[in-house]
């Protein structure tokens, strides 16, 4: 086995966005274009010689080449050890526990979340550093910086690895050791949650569940703890088994494209409780009997409710929310007197606020929630807090919601995607809007007056960097909130997503379909940035 010392050239696209690289499978099948990404992430990560990384993905198409290119390059470049889940899968959140538990330098995790896999659908590689988070900007940055000037890679030749069977080989210098995809994760959430009480709840009463990994990478991790840690009926867990496409669908957990699911759930003779997760297993729908819950009040249903699970009895030191997720949340930790911050979009911006022991919950209004028990988002993990809660309260999901607005008051809240437009448009549309925001203070737009209107910038509390240009908010006095962002996880033209949220004190007016109780607020964000026009669509793509 020798260390070959590839030439190579620069591709001039390798810049991570919201959640690491993500291109088409084609892209990163040409030659030298993974191999460069890697030896960049590599050649920014001081001193990995001889050190721990954790390697593995949610199993989409392209997976077990990418890893047998990887583990080869990691033994090139003098890394002492990795660990890969078994069958190169490990979910995002695993592999976050991982890297925390076994001190690994870093992670590297193939996957692109949400979005279709297949030969001609999307791949991902994100770096996570030591802490098991997503690296912060400054490390992404340097990793594209390198990816633009790197002239040459390392790479072991070397005969493939066995993925499938546990134990350990080497790899030239480098102990490659398979392990169980699941074993560490489960412990940590045993660790977390009254899995006795869950128990009992799933199998002594009348509660039944139903939980849709949608052929990705959750369905290991669930079939082992609800129906054999949990013994939960078999086939609790529904699509269970990961697929190289996904079965064709798009592994993203909302109304729209968790369709099974929510025909189950929406029907007659409907299960108490459903969730589905993404691609990766980072995100989470819960939906009670005919009743979806909107991510950001889950949150705040989860933080205010905290203190009834084991692992959160002790209270939380704060709350985090990106900045388009609805104040819900706040709500909430204004009553408990703790902090409620306000990041950009993206998780990677938790990880200070989490290892700074400032916030205890976080999460986004895509689906994402998590806490400071690893530095990801992740999905079972919420499935498993709202078990605990209904289990202690015995309780419907619709009742615990509904509680939570008669207190708190409800946000209604929804967001509108305009997907695969043209990046043009949409730039010009965004533009556009910046360019009109100092004049729109104090102005009244269709009887709602503007409180306030920038692009939104955070200064990182505990590390002092800056972020800016991170998405486009018109906030009115009355607490309503519309926002602009492109995203930034996309592999084809634009998504311009429109996030849209209005207060409601009054529980008699808790009832409404979100979609008429915005009514008002998505029309006059059509006539603010035009977006019909200029995005030209008449309607969203994807409503959540
Ligand atoms: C989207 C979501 C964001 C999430 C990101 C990664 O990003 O809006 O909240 O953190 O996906 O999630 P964007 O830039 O497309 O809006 V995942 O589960 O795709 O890793
Ligand atoms: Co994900």
């Amino acid at each position: 086995m020798t260390v070959q010392t590839v030439r190579t050239q620069p591709f001039l696209d390798q810049k991570p966005g919201t959640s690491g690289l993500r291109k088409q499978v084609p892209t990163f099948q040409q030659p030298h274009y993974l191999e460069n990404f890697i030896q960049s992430i590599f050649d920014s990560v001081e001193g990995c010689q001889g050190q721990t990384l954790v390697l593995g993905g949610d199993g989409r198409y392209y997976n077990r080449a990418a890893i047998q290119i990887i583990l080869k390059m990691a033994a090139a470049n003098g890394l002492g050890r990795v660990l890969v889940g078994q069958g190169g899968i490990l979910s995002t959140p695993a592999a976050s526990c991982i890297i925390r538990k076994h001190q690994a330098i870093g992670g590297i995790i193939l996957s692109a979340s949400h979005n279709p896999g297949g030969p001609d659908g999307d791949f991902g590689v994100k770096y996570n550093t030591g802490n098991g988070g997503p690296a912060p900007e400054k490390m992404t940055n340097a990793i594209f910086e390198r990816s633009k000037v790197i002239d040459q890679y390392k790479i072991l030749d070397a005969s493939d690895v066995n993925l499938d069977r546990i134990g350990t080989t080497t790899l030239g210098g480098t102990r490659v050791e398979v392990i169980d995809s699941v074993t560490d994760y489960a412990a940590l959430m045993e660790s977390l949650f009254d899995f006795d009480q869950i128990q009992q709840f799933l199998t002594r009463g009348k509660f039944r569940m139903c939980m849709d990994a949608l052929h990705a990478v959750t369905g290991p991790y669930a079939t082992a703890i609800f129906e054999r840690r949990l013994n939960a009926p078999a086939g609790t867990v529904q699509n269970g088994v990961p697929l190289e496409d996904f079965g064709g669908g798009h592994p993203d957990p909302n109304l729209v494209y968790a369709k099974d699911l929510v025909k189950v759930m929406f029907g007659d003779n409907a299960p108490d409780f459903g969730a589905a997760s993404d691609g990766d297993g980072d995100r989470n729908m819960i939906l009670g009997r005919n009743f979806f819950v909107t991510p950001s009040d889950s949150l705040a249903v989860l933080a205010a409710n905290a203190t009834l699970v084991p692992g959160y009895r002790n209270g939380l030191a704060g709350i985090a929310r990106s900045m388009p997720t609805s104040q819900a949340p706040d709500r909430v930790a204004a009553k408990l007197g703790i902090d409620c911050y306000e990041t950009p979009t993206g998780w990677k911006f938790f990880g200070n606020l989490l290892d700074a022991g400032k916030a205890t919950l976080c999460g986004e209004e895509s689906f994402g929630t998590g806490s400071n028990h690893v530095r990801e988002k992740d999905g079972l993990w919420a499935v498993l807090f709202w078990l605990n809660i209904l289990a202690v309260k015995q309780q419907s999901v619709e009742d615990v919601v509904k509680a939570h607005w008669a207190t708190y008051g409800r946000n209604y809240y929804s967001r509108h995607d305009y997907e695969g437009v043209d990046a043009d448009r949409a730039n010009t549309l965004m533009e556009n809007l910046r360019s009109r925001l100092s004049g729109l203070q104090g102005q009244t737009l269709g009887g709602y007056t503007v409180a306030y209107a920038d692009d939104f910038s955070y200064t990182d509390p505990v590390d002092g960097s800056i972020s800016s240009k991170q998405g486009i908010r018109i906030g009115f006095e009355d607490g309503s909130r519309i926002v602009f962002r492109l995203s930034g996880t996309g592999t084809q033209g634009a998504t311009l997503r429109l996030y849209l949220e209005r207060y409601e004190a009054n529980p008699a007016n808790h009832d409404q379909d979100p979609q008429v109780a915005l009514a008002d607020l998505i029309q006059l964000a059509d006539e603010v940035a035009q977006i019909r026009e200029l995005t030209g669509r008449p309607a969203p793509t994807v409503i959540t």
